[in-house]
């Protein structure tokens, strides 16, 4: 059956967006409906948590949501919800993003957040792409390509190495 789910996009800050453009564009490049919200976590809690307790019978299947520093949005919004929730910390501050990778992942018992790498833009897209596919071949068949793909970059890297240093 087709995927008919929407992913949302949530960012605490207009700052995080440049990081979030790549996750937008490839939920695009799958074909995903995307809808991206500034919510906060801290400066609207209200609108976040009104968001995320509607948000399954709003047409959405995964949460995305970025932060930095105190970064308790993906937390927030994964309380209000039975949706899966990817977090992605946010590289905003003098601690350079590790202040909110462990505010992000070091969810308590019951609440997961599936934490990516700080900044991790892309593996947030295919991650919630992967998450989707349970129930869609036109997606796995997707993915399966992107690795295809993806071997066969780093396979003719090597031979490109193998050339020069022989
Ligand atoms: C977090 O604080 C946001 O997600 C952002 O990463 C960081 C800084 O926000 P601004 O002060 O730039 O709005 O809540």
């Amino acid at each position: 059956m087709p995927n008919t789910k929407k992913v949302a996009v949530i960012m605490g800050s207009d700052s995080d967006l440049p990081v979030l453009k790549n996750t937008i564009n490839t939920l695009k490049g799958f074909g995903i409906e995307v809808e991206t919200h500034i919510m906060s976590a801290h400066r609207t809690p209200a609108q976040a948590c009104e968001f995320s307790s509607k948000a399954r019978e709003n047409g959405f299947g995964v949460i995305i949501a970025a932060a930095g520093k105190a970064a308790h949005l993906a937390g927030v919004l994964a309380a209000h919800t039975t949706l899966p929730v990817i977090g992605i910390p946010i590289k905003a501050s003098t601690l350079d993003g590790l202040d909110a990778l462990l505010s992000t992942v070091q969810m308590p018992k019951g609440i997961p957040v599936a934490t990516v790498a700080i900044d991790g833009a892309d593996n947030a897209a295919i991650l919630a792409v992967q998450i989707l596919a349970v129930s869609d071949e036109g997606l796995v068949k997707q993915l399966s390509e992107m690795k295809e793909k993806m071997t066969a970059e780093v396979v003719a890297k090597d031979q490109k190495l193998q050339e020069e240093l022989n």
